[in-house]
């Protein structure tokens, strides 16, 4: 009984003082479950190279051998400049690491083990607790991120083109 009261008393305080507001609200509990079942498959089956049924860092080293050897043209088994250069093409994180940073033994070229050792910008965007595993958390975490940027993204466009139609406007010809 004294608890129910407690609990009324705190969301009529809420409703009062508007402290609660939906920002409090955790966005991943809002998401029903088969959807985010769903949300949860699409992200694993994305990544999941060595069939586990899991996205993980080994995904990522069966990835990074598949392009090692293709970006490797002469199969000379590493990588000089021009053939590390074509990797950057194909993931984002090689960006990140210009090849200098990236022949970790300064043997002027990039052996297999640096190329997998360099950090997969996407995947740790997805990781967020770093353990090398994406949690069906962080799938979710991740797909709400992505959603909110396109928001973000599609309101500063209609407001871009909201100028532009304001711009429009200037230009027509006064009636008279
Ligand atoms: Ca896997
Ligand atoms: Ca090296
Ligand atoms: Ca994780």
């Amino acid at each position: 009984m004294h608890k129910n009261k407690l609990f009324i008393s705190i969301s009529t305080a809420c409703i009062l003082l508007g402290a609660c507001s939906k920002k409090d609200i955790d966005p991943i509990t809002q998401i029903p479950p088969a959807r985010a079942e769903q949300i949860y498959n699409r992200v694993v089956r994305e990544w999941d190279e060595n069939k586990d049924g899991k996205a993980s860092c080994e995904d990522v080293a069966v990835r990074r051998r598949a392009l090692f050897k293709v970006v490797d043209a002469d199969k000379s088994g590493d990588l000089w400049p021009g053939e590390y250069r074509l990797a950057k093409f194909e993931d984002r994180s090689f960006h990140f690491f210009e090849f200098p940073k990236a022949d970790v033994d300064e043997s002027g070229r990039i052996e297999l083990d640096e190329f997998i050792a360099i950090p997969p910008s996407r995947f740790q965007g997805f990781d967020a607790d770093s353990d090398c595993l994406i949690s069906k958390e962080e799938a979710l975490r991740a797909e709400i991120a992505a959603i909110r940027s396109g928001e973000r993204r599609r309101s500063a466009k209609s407001e871009k083109n909201k100028k532009n139609d304001e711009k429009v406007e200037e230009l027509l010809p006064i009636p008279d």
